[in-house]
């Protein structure tokens, strides 16, 4: 019986949660002997959420497991990639490509999908905050708002994407990093005073955990932050989590907050904020003085990025449908300037359109005959690679 309302492992591998019509596919195609029909299949992003001008390639890890054994090959940007909707010349850009007997891979469109689709959104967003936030501290707080079946597939997404650190426990095995959390209003409402609640806290908790004081449970954010920075020698940052039906301006707060912690020479405590954050007031706020943020909804809620797989060529013969590009095709990039070009397979690797660079095939080995062939690097690599692209890159 099924606890949860979630696919196991083996229903996924098994291609349980795939679309009833690719079954029914598979059906008429062996049924006419064509199941063995040679495809070369690929995944293009459509017009990106949001009007993002590029979006960060997330899932491969988990679509690695999904093809390991299903004997076609596959060739894919690497995790962690930037992807554009279209090249330089405006082409739709394949992020992958699958070649083999339909039959063998029919059934695996709708997982494949669901995989990058998700995570891509989720990695994006959290690289577009990441952007803004420069290095302020980011953490991952988003996990709540989802089935919980996906914390580890979240936390992972929003790593990779440049957050510095998660919340969850399954999201911190997933990065290979340790959870990171200050204190609920649980906490000082069930010891029942601030301050006994802070230190309570300091008392208990691992030496190394950064001790955070939430200041706005009962009473002004102001007067909290002063208790918290008399009360605890150890103290490294307030949280300000304050309820939207007293945020007014939550930015006129963080100054007023920072200016009396520094009149009482408190400048080396550290304001943290949380709570419906967003790019536009990770912006504001961090411009007023707040050094990290507890981003949830925002980076776990993401729009999905709406991947398409098609088929583009059968045994050599151009069959893409109206509305694609026909034919199997290379996508070549100059990492210098990270401008990419679209080109027919056979064509050669072409110079930079604009700056003459030498290009790099993307589309890069995945999945030979079913068997991984790829070092898959882990998230900490993943993430480095976001964070140097994001480097030569701007939100508009
Ligand atoms: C939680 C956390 C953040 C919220 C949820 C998650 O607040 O402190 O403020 O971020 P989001 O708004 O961006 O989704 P509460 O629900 O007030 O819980 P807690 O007492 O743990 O702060």
């Amino acid at each position: 019986m099924r606890l949860f309302n979630v696919a196991s492992d083996e229903e996924i591998k098994q291609a349980e949660t795939t679309d009833v019509y690719f079954v029914h596919t598979k059906q008429i195609l062996e049924a006419k002997g064509l199941e063995k029909t040679n495809v070369i299949a690929e995944v293009t992003p459509g017009s990106l959420p949001e009007n993002w001008s590029w979006g960060i390639f997330c899932g491969i890890e988990e679509l690695v497991h999904l093809f390991s054994g299903i004997p076609v090959n596959v060739y894919s940007m690497p995790e962690g990639a930037i992807f554009y909707s279209t090249d330089c010349q405006g082409f739709r850009e394949p992020v992958m490509r699958i070649e083999g007997s339909y039959g063998k891979f029919c059934l695996y469109e709708t997982p494949l999908l669901g995989l990058i689709c998700q995570a891509s959104g989720i990695a994006t967003r959290a690289a577009r905050i990441r952007k803004i936030a420069e290095n302020k501290r980011l953490i991952s707080f988003g996990i709540r708002r989802m089935h919980p079946s996906l914390s580890p597939m979240i936390d992972r997404a929003a790593f990779i994407g440049g957050f510095d650190a998660v919340s969850s426990l399954t999201g911190a095995k997933a990065t290979e990093t340790e959870p990171v959390g200050t204190m609920p209003h649980a906490l000082i409402i069930v010891v029942g005073d601030q301050v006994k609640a802070w230190k309570a806290f300091d008392d208990v908790v691992e030496e190394d955990v950064p001790r955070v004081a939430l200041v706005d449970t009962y009473s002004d954010e102001k007067m909290e932050t002063v208790m918290a920075a008399e009360n605890l020698k150890k103290l490294k940052a307030v949280r300000l989590d304050t309820p939207s039906s007293r945020k007014g301006d939550f930015a006129e707060i963080v100054r007023e907050v920072r200016w009396e912690l520094d009149l009482r020479g408190y400048k080396h405590v550290q304001i943290f904020v949380s709570g419906g954050l967003n790019e536009k007031s990770v912006k504001q706020l961090s411009e007023v003085g707040a050094d990290a943020f507890g981003v949830g909804t925002y980076v776990s809620n993401s729009p999905t990025v709406n991947f398409a797989m098609d088929i583009v060529e059968i045994d050599g013969k151009l069959c893409a449908k109206r509305g694609k590009l026909g034919g199997r095709k290379e996508v070549w990039r100059c990492q210098k300037c990270l401008t990419d070009i679209v080109l027919p397979f056979h064509e050669p690797p072409p110079r930079c359109p604009k700056c003459r660079s030498e290009t790099e095939c993307m589309l890069k080995p995945l999945v030979k005959k079913g068997k991984v062939v790829a070092k898959l690097p882990n998230p900490k690599e993943i993430r480095k690679y976001v964070l140097k692209q994001l480097e030569k890159l701007s939100l508009e």
